[in-house]
């Protein structure tokens, strides 16, 4: 057990005071020899806040949270290493966005018709199966990411026919079908909550986190993800309710077993419809340790003040595992679950311990430091050293999923360089990198065009709550519109939501009606002329997902870094003893040396995205070769 009289050194030997150290390490910047430094290893705990004098405020307040924090692993066994096959391990997800995909009504709004339609080229592409954002019925406050009831389909997407049409369709072409399960919290519309509210004794007066306060000050002091504080009054029960997210979307009260019993029935409730698997919306956050006040320093650090109370909270295993055992069983499930560690993530995946099958981790989506809003181009040798970590150390203990764009993120290219020379290099770069990473592969709608951000004009052209929400604040805090549009147009979610470019035609041959969000650069880049090119970005995303289906060392070989510590360049074996491939990456857009790694001259190039090379490596030049074997 670790208390204020611990050291330093003791923290070492414990995995979430491993996570901790290790976030803390890389964002204050210093080098873990700091920590490894003979005074520093023996500091009692205690005496931190001494030795960091003013520069920590509430130091005390933190220690005491991470002292918790770290007591919750006490006694846990280090998980073994596994090497399992699975199907889910092989996969590739193809994430979509109904509201975007493929309008099959012409109303506007993509539908699963519109899915439907188009699962020939899905299977065409090579993706094993698909992941839909949520298609629940919903007041779309959060485009269905506030579900109103989990057995219903959104009017706008269509119905239940059209649903277990779309499942057996799938099926018929060996694909699968991954839903997103949305129970961290529900639409205020949920009948639950309408419960809730008017009945604080009946059945549902306790599936939200309901508490009183004397006055107008809400009872902790948490933030919204999408702006203001995460507690909304409510006269009729004269109580407020936590909602991490919007106020239209009221966290469920995970401690009560009715709420957990009817999450099951949902979940047994779309197995026996045939359904494959889900992705679980923020489910690190169901557990809510405590409701104190979320320390500010820490709450800095991280972006949100309170998430120490429920990023990893104490009753997180305990919940999983139960879901697994009773509902679960065989379903594939991927978390999403931001903030968790490397050695949170192995107790929350390792095989043997029967919670989610793999995780998305979102620790390579900004460069360290930086967040989604910033003005910053982004360095891909951050991608580079947080591949290494995923696919060294970590993928012995639990499978990694691999993954650059979703819903919630604008698209990579543009992150990276928007020069419209290196765009497809880029976009053909990143396919290589994930296709012949080791871990599950998800890809989201329009990745495999290279597409790029939206240049959206301004604020009314935004649909997202985040965006609007961010917006309204900047301007209340004092900004100028010209500043608030700034920031929020570098970050906004939109950008990843406008429609599937098909065609160059009318609204991208998405619908024939205008659709909820505007069109992106559908003349430059869509399927249509990509399907007739043999360099396009499409054809790229197609051979290497057919490469990696027909070689195991793909998906199972070890991974191998060559001169790892060498900057500007990535490159890899992976061999399972049957097969080996070298995969060299050029991370800039310079000319680079190429690194010759001595002893495997038979190298055959399977995949590149120049169609000639020299000797030197051009700007952001991507290879895959097949080693030959002696
Ligand atoms: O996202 C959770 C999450 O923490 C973030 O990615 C979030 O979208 C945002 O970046 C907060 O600043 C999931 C869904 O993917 C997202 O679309 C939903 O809006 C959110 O949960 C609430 O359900
Ligand atoms: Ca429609």
């Amino acid at each position: 057990m670790i208390t204020r009289d611990s050291r330093v050194k003791d923290l070492m030997e414990n995995p979430i005071a491993r996570d901790v150290i290790g976030r803390l390490v890389q964002y204050a910047g210093v080098s873990e020899s700091l920590i490894l430094n003979p005074v520093v290893k023996n500091l009692k705990l205690s005496a931190i806040p001494k030795f960091a004098g003013k520069s920590i405020r509430d130091a005390d307040g933190v220690i005491d949270t991470m002292i918790d924090l770290f007591n919750q692993e006490e006694g846990t066994k280090p998980v073994s290493p596994s090497d399992n096959k699975a199907w889910w391990k092989e996969a590739v997800i193809y994430q979509i966005y109904p509201r975007s995909f493929m309008d099959g009504n012409n109303d506007g709004v993509g539908d699963i018709p519109g899915i439907i339609q188009k699962l020939d080229y899905l299977h065409d592409l090579g993706v094993s199966a698909l992941w839909l954002s949520p298609i629940f019925d919903s007041p779309n406050d959060d485009n269905g990411y506030d579900v109103r009831d989990y057995r219903a389909i959104m009017e706008e997407f269509g119905t239940m026919a059209d649903v277990e049409t779309l499942i057996t369709e799938l099926h018929n072409r060996g694909m699968r079908l991954i839903l997103d399960l949305v129970v961290n919290h529900t639409s205020d519309e949920h009948e639950w909550f309408v419960d809730s509210v008017q009945n604080p004794d009946g059945k549902h007066g306790d599936y939200y986190i309901w508490r009183r306060t004397n006055g107008n000050t809400p009872p902790n002091n948490w933030n919204s993800f999408f702006s203001g504080p995460a507690w909304e009054k409510v006269d009729e029960r004269d109580e407020w309710y936590l909602h991490l997210f919007s106020k239209k979307q009221p966290d469920l009260n995970w401690e009560n077993e009715d709420v957990r019993d009817d999450v099951c029935a949902i979940i047994d409730f779309w197995r026996n419809k045939g359904v494959d698997g889900f992705r679980l919306d923020v489910i690190n956050y169901i557990s809510k340790t405590s409701l104190s006040d979320g320390n500010e320093t820490l709450g800095g650090l991280l972006g949100f003040t309170g998430i120490e109370h429920y990023f990893y909270g104490k009753h997180l295993h305990e919940y999983l595992h139960e879901m697994r055992t009773r509902s679960f069983k065989d379903m594939f499930t991927v978390g999403e679950t931001p903030g968790t560690g490397p050695e949170m993530n192995k107790l929350l995946t390792a095989d043997g311990r029967e919670e989610l099958n793999t995780l998305f981790n979102f620790d390579h989506l900004e460069n360290l430091g930086k967040s989604r809003f910033d003005d910053y181009r982004y360095n891909l040798n951050h991608l580079k050293s947080c591949f290494i970590g995923y696919e060294s150390d970590y993928a012995n203990y639990a499978w990694p999923s691999v993954f650059v764009e979703n819903h919630d993120n604008p698209r990579m290219v543009s992150k990276i360089d928007t020069r419209e020379e290196y765009r497809d290099a880029i976009a053909k770069l990143l396919a290589v990198l994930l296709l012949t990473a080791r871990g599950t592969v998800f890809l989201y709608q329009g990745q495999e065009l290279g597409a790029v951000n939206v240049p959206f004009h301004d604020i009314s052209e935004l649909r997202d709550i985040e965006s609007v929400n961010r917006y309204d604040a900047m301007l209340s805090g004092g900004a100028s519109e010209a500043e608030a549009w700034k920031t929020v147009l570098r970050g906004t979610r939109d950008h990843a939501r406008t429609p599937m470019q098909w065609s160059a035609g009318k609204f991208g041959g998405f619908s024939e009606h205008a659709p909820w969000i505007r069109v992106g650069d559908k003349d430059e880049c869509n399927v249509d002329s990509q399907q007739q090119d043999e360099n396009s970005v499409l054809s790229a995303y197609r051979a290497l997902i057919l490469l990696r289906k027909e070689h195991a060392a793909l998906v199972y070989g070890a991974f191998t870094p060559f001169e790892p510590k060498k900057q500007d360049v990535f490159c890899y074996f992976r061999d399972d003893g049957d097969e080996r491939f070298y995969i060299e990456v050029n991370l800039c857009s310079r000319t680079i040396h190429r690194p010759k790694p001595h002893g495997e001259t038979e190298m055959e190039l399977v995949f590149s995205n120049y169609l000639a090379q020299d000797d030197a490596m051009q700007p952001y030049e991507a290879n895959v070769y097949r080693v030959q074997k002696r």
